[in-house]
């Protein structure tokens, strides 16, 4: 038997308000300390704020299913806006293939080939922004670098690069509720979602890249030559917008506790540190929801059949039960194990190209600067999906 909703925790906490995404983290203490599971009526939902728990229902596909959709929408019972990502959105045994070839496209041999020219762009943007002293840590670097690097690993030609941010941000505001936001994106569904489909096609994919490797993979027979396209619609969903923003982050994380940049300045090869770090402390993508497609239970509390659960991974990287002095920003710490690239078979298989560009990024600022500081108010991106900035004015002084 189901509990009925009177019986369980609830609170009116908004994970998807203004407020909320400004500063989500006295909430998340407030829904950790109450309980394991906590009803939001508002939005029909439970949130699970705790490490302990996230972790268990990542490690339990059977019980929390993705085929009930990575966002707010419950595909058991709602239609999806898009058809479903055959990898993010799917269980196994259809996950189990589609991820197996996106693991080998994506693997530490191909990171090695990636690295030496992530690095050299890199550093030729950075110094460039260097030698104007000002400039904006967000729209001249976080959303400058990613666009230089991935999009030509994908393989898909110059035209129309823009419409790539525009479908990583509908795809992320799509995870929360219907709002102004995404529906102020649909708008340009009707020139970005052709260019997407375009895009995902054989004819498009420059040869040995990321997306001729997915037509490979369809060719030997891995996966079928319907899913190809889908399968490369994955990279353009969760490819640019991602890293964007937590490269955006961790630039943010950085200028907000000096004393970490001098750490880092002083020891450039803590770059991959810092950026793991800032995933921990300010997770980009700060959430993530599982479906129930049956009746089950969270630490010993029922759950219904097709309730969606809504699990903070911000707040699991703050939980007080699993780290030390989880507020403070240490680029130092024993950081494995944080969970902003979520865990388990759909913890995010693009972690290590991420990695590989927030490192590139620091570490190109890290050997040439010695201090970082905002010189105007950080804007906060209106995406409901991701935790992001649109705008970070800095100043640097060089070494
Ligand atoms: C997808 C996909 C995968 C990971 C993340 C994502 C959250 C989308 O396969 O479409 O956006």
């Amino acid at each position: 038997m189901a509990a009925s909703a009177l019986e369980y925790a609830c609170s009116d906490f908004d994970p998807f308000a203004w407020d909320t995404r400004i500063d989500p983290y006295p909430a998340y203490a407030a829904l950790r300390a109450k309980a394991p599971i906590v009803r939001l009526e508002k939005y029909g939902i439970f949130a699970v704020p705790r490490f302990a728990e996230i972790k268990a229902v990542f490690a339990d596909h059977l019980n929390f299913s993705n085929a009930g959709g990575a966002g707010i929408v419950n595909y058991f019972k709602e239609k999806p806006w898009r058809p479903p990502s055959i990898v993010l959105e799917a269980d196994p045994p259809l996950h189990t293939r589609t991820r197996k070839v996106l693991a080998r496209i994506m693997s530490p041999g191909a990171m090695r080939g990636l690295e030496n020219g992530f690095k050299a762009k890199a550093v030729a943007l950075v110094n460039e922004l260097i030698e104007k002293r000002s400039f904006d840590a967000v729209r001249d670097l976080a959303e400058v670098f990613p666009v230089t690097v991935f999009p030509d690993a994908l393989g898909i030609d110059n035209e129309g690069r823009e419409n790539f941010l525009t479908y990583g941000a509908m795809v992320f505001a799509g995870m929360g509720p219907e709002n102004d936001y995404f529906r102020t994106l649909m708008a340009q569904a009707p020139q970005v979602l052709p260019w997407v489909a375009a895009k995902c096609q054989r004819e498009a994919l420059a040869p040995g890249s990321f997306g001729a490797q997915v037509y490979e993979a369809a060719d030997s027979g891995e996966v079928t030559q319907d899913e190809a396209p889908l399968l490369v619609r994955s990279f353009l969903s969760a490819g640019l917008d991602t890293t964007i923003s937590a490269i955006g982050m961790a630039l943010f994380s950085l200028t907000r506790h000096p004393e970490q940049w001098a750490v880092l300045a002083a020891n450039p090869s803590l770059a991959r540190a810092a950026f793991d770090e800032s995933l921990r402390y300010d997770s980009a993508a700060p959430y993530v929801f599982r479906t129930t497609p049956h009746e089950t239970e969270i630490a010993g509390v029922p759950i219904g059949k097709h309730e969606k659960l809504l699990l903070l991974i911000g707040s699991a990287n703050r939980d007080e039960t699993r780290w030390e002095r989880p507020d403070q920003f240490d680029i130092t710490r024993r950081v494995s194990g944080h969970i902003g690239f979520g865990t388990g078979i759909h913890g995010c298989v693009g972690q290590m190209i991420a990695r590989l560009e927030g490192e590139a990024v620091l570490a190109a600022l890290a050997a040439s600067v010695a201090s970082i500081e905002t010189t105007g108010e950080p804007v906060y991106r209106d995406s409901s999906g991701l935790r992001a900035l649109s705008s970070l004015p800095v100043r640097v002084t060089t070494k």
